[in-house]
């Protein structure tokens, strides 16, 4: 689906309003300033970035809650920016890599994915599934909720109508879940959405796990797909710098393995790298976050072991 000169275009999204912890706002500078462009023009690509984008400002005073939701002003218009953002870049051919930011920031990438290619699938690498409603929300944080506005489930909210309910469930698998809501669970299982959580890592191992979430979503390896990856699927040994960190994760490998995978399709048309916050644990820690970052970013666009 990229057309030669194969081009990526950064897409650096300084944004942190859909949960509550700051400094996540900080990962795509961190994520630019490692070295990951030249990383990329070192695999072949041709790497777009035209700086991190600016997001419009609304202060906490002009954005109450909606219901429980925080930030909904805030967040609907910086998703629909990079709706617009990652839609147009797609639409050039080019293959659009989201630095985040947090994973609310999804609700506009794979939008922007799907305005290009309708019959995309998407594979949600995450400890969490991010698809409470605004019923089942708990914490009102829109971090946890990106996948019911993109399925359309949940009673609709005003502020949000310009997400269009273009994902199918039957186009959305998971890979690394272990700390889900009840209201989720629920939610998975009312809509048949396929979930390998890390309880099916362990028992098939990565290799066949990803052979079913790819049978499953894309049967006849033809249709695009986007990939997009919470850094906290990784274990936290391995990915410490992040959110909302849970134990008993991805290794190093497995989540490398997912995007190697991914690359070898050909199929890879969008790329999102979230939740990486350089203002959580040590400076080590943070330099070891980082550099996972960059290095999913790398396996996923074609960087291979031999
Ligand atoms: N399920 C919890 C919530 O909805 O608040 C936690 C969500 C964390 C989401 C992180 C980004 O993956
Ligand atoms: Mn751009
Ligand atoms: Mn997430
Ligand atoms: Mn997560």
């Amino acid at each position: 689906f990229i057309p030669e000169p194969r081009t990526v275009a950064i897409v650096g999204c300084p944004f942190s309003g859909g949960q509550p912890k700051l400094g996540v706002d900080q990962g795509p500078i961190h994520l630019v300033e490692a070295g990951l462009i030249s990383q990329l023009e070192e695999l072949g690509w041709k790497v777009k970035f035209d700086g991190h984008h600016q997001f419009e400002e609304i202060n906490a005073a002009a954005d109450p809650p909606i219901g429980i939701l925080k930030n909904p002003r805030l967040v609907s218009r910086v998703t629909e920016a990079v709706a617009k953002a990652v839609g147009a870049h797609a639409a050039q051919g080019e293959l659009p890599l989201t630095l985040g930011g947090d994973h609310s920031l999804a609700m506009g990438t794979i939008s922007g994915t799907l305005m290009k290619y309708p019959d995309a699938c998407v594979v949600w690498i995450d400890a969490h599934a991010d698809i409470n409603t605004v019923e089942t929300t708990g914490s009102g944080n829109i971090h946890g909720m990106p996948v019911s506005f993109l399925l359309g489930i949940g009673s609709k909210v005003d502020e949000f109508s310009w997400v269009k309910p273009l994902l199918k469930a039957d186009r959305l698998v998971y890979i690394g879940l272990r700390d889900i809501d009840a209201g989720e669970k629920k939610i998975l299982r009312d809509n048949n959405i396929k979930a390998f959580s890390m309880h099916e890592v362990d028992k098939y191992g990565i290799g066949k796990v990803v052979d079913m979430a790819l049978d499953h979503v894309n049967p006849n390896r033809d249709r695009p797909i986007h990939l997009s990856f919470d850094v906290d699927a990784l274990d936290p040994t391995v990915a410490p710098s992040t959110g909302t960190p849970v134990r008993g994760g991805l290794t190093f490998r497995e989540g490398h393995y997912i995007c190697e995978a991914i690359s070898e399709t050909g199929l890879l048309v969008a790329l999102d790298i979230m939740e990486v916050n350089p203002s959580l644990a040590d400076p080590a820690s943070v330099k070891q976050t980082v550099a996972v970052g960059c290095s999913l970013a790398r396996s996923a666009l074609g960087e291979t072991l031999l």
